[in-house]
């Protein structure tokens, strides 16, 4: 069994407009295997992407929903044990959550503007996660970042977070619901974090080692 281990990761850049997308698409940074982040504020985007890089304040999680309004971009090392050690560069970005009701309306149609922006530069090979609180399931703005996934041939997959906060053995099987729902309907690999963090570190080994493991 491999053993993913991560090192170096810092905050590089913040996109807050659209107009400094093409100069962040021309940048080397963008050549790097890619990781996105998207999904509703407080749905645990952060925290994800913190335990995996095993940095605790790198992406910052929050409890005031809806307050990062930028694209934060991260770059870091992933080291690969297994007979040899393999390292590899990346690059991840954790989007502005959406869905928070508080936000002014001028404000999410900028968001949807950058976002899809955004997403439509994206190369093909960029890897989305969709974070969802596995308490809530999907909701139609989730839905509608998935079709937009599919309109632009990127690959997707969804984390059912806050799986450790699930008690009851009806809020479990509640979730389990969802995570066949979706696999069911778009045939995508979803998650339940924190518990399935293994294999989503299975899935970025993966994408960022390609062939090479
Ligand atoms: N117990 C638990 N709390 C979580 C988990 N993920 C996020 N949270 C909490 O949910 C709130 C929002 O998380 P955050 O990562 O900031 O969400 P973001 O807005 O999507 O980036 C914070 O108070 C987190 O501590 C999880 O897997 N388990
Ligand atoms: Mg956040």
């Amino acid at each position: 069994m491999a053993r993913l281990l991560t090192s170096g990761f810092k905050f590089i850049w913040g996109i807050q407009t659209p107009e400094q997308l093409p100069e962040f698409f021309q940048k080397a940074e963008h050549q790097l295997p890619f990781i996105v982040f998207s999904g509703k504020s407080n749905s645990g985007k952060s925290t994800l992407i913190n335990a995996l890089t095993n940095h605790k304040g790198l992406a910052r999680s929050s409890k005031t929903p809806g307050r990062t309004q930028q694209i934060n971009l991260f770059t870091g090392e992933l080291q690969l044990k297994t007979a040899q050690i393999q390292k590899k560069k990346i690059l991840l970005a954790d989007l502005p959550g959406y869905g928070y009701a508080k936000v002014p309306e001028k404000l999410k149609k900028n968001w949807g503007v950058l976002i899809s922006s955004f997403f439509e530069g994206l190369p093909e090979n960029t890897l989305n996660f969709i974070t969802v609180d596995g308490r809530r399931g999907l909701d139609h703005l989730d839905l509608q970042l998935i079709e937009q996934f599919q309109y632009l041939n990127l690959p997707y997959c969804v984390v059912f977070t806050k799986a450790d906060r699930l008690k009851t053995a009806k809020e479990k099987s509640k979730t389990k619901e969802h995570i066949k729902a979706f696999t069911d309907s778009t045939g995508a690999p979803a998650f339940q974090s924190p518990t399935e963090l293994d294999k989503i570190k299975n899935l970025i080994i993966t994408h960022s080692f390609g062939n090479e493991t």
